[in-house]
């Protein structure tokens, strides 16, 4: 297998405030100081045996969480950050942690599972997260490759992050470096149908706005007309009830067409 100029995606997803930019950060060698909520996406690139990786930090808040599907598609695999000393919002990731491995395109796809934050001292370990989050169960649902580590995301960057965070990420290239082949045919295969997919949304879109733009003309030529003939004065009530009914039956009929 060849890879070199190979370029590979990861996503590193979870509930907002759980550590993915710090850890993101510190696989790259970047500071934290201008750590901020992460609005959208952040990309970091690093290399691993002469193969670019994209990391992509994606957004958890809730409304974030939406959009994240736009960027399974070119994923080979998956970190998911949990804070494991918010014990409140657990059962929140672990809905999410649910959805995720379950969605159809990440399915089966490797997953490095960091159970962050163990420097609170009421963090939990790797087998009570573990436990919280079903994890064994899902991973054997979807027939996922799966793996847990417990670290510190702001213990130090660069060289000196916390070593166990390097040690799974490089469990999770190697994971998915063996089932490359597979993996990469479903990831040409999604872009193509997501591409498709937005290629199709865009021509309805670009149909629907010429729809409106007719009806727009056609509205605007009826009420000149409407204009015309009450200055004019002929049938100066009657048909300008009608002609309202006409076009307030003739809106509705497209609006419906639109819908
Ligand atoms: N104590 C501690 N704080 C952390 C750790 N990881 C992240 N944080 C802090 O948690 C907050 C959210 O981190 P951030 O990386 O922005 O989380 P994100 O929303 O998932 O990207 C920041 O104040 C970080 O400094 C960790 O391992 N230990
Ligand atoms: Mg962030």
């Amino acid at each position: 297998m060849f890879l070199c100029n190979r370029q590979l995606t990861i996503i590193v997803v979870g509930l907002d405030n759980s550590g993915k930019t710090s850890m993101s950060r510190a696989l790259v060698g970047e500071t934290f100081t201008d750590t901020v909520p992460t609005i959208g996406f952040s990309k970091f690139v690093t290399k691993q045996k002469g193969i670019t990786i994209n990391i992509y930090d994606l957004g958890g808040s809730s409304r974030i969480r939406d959009i994240w599907h736009n960027y399974f598609a070119e994923c080979y695999g998956v970190v998911y950050v949990v804070d494991a000393s918010d014990l409140q919002r657990l059962a929140e990731a672990q809905q999410n942690l649910s959805s995720l491995m379950k969605h159809s395109i990440l399915k089966g796809k490797p997953l490095l599972l960091l159970a962050n934050k163990q420097d609170h001292f009421d963090a939990l370990d790797e087998v009570d997260v573990a436990d919280k989050l079903q994890l064994e169960i899902l991973a054997n649902a979807c027939q996922t490759p799966t793996r847990i580590e417990i670290c510190c995301a702001t213990q130090g960057t660069g060289k000196n992050i916390d070593p166990i965070i390097r040690i799974g990420f490089h469990w999770l290239i190697e994971t998915i470096l063996r089932n490359f082949e597979k993996i990469d045919r479903r990831v040409t295969d999604d872009i193509a149908a997501q591409k498709a997919k937005e290629e199709r949304e865009k021509e309805a879109r670009k149909e629907r706005i010429q729809k409106l733009k007719a009806l727009q003309n056609e509205v605007e030529e009826t009420v000149a007309q409407i204009c015309v003939e009450s200055l004019n004065g002929r049938n100066q009530f009657q048909p300008l009830e009608e002609i309202t009914v006409h076009i307030c039956a003739y809106l509705m009929r497209e609006i419906k067409l639109l819908m």
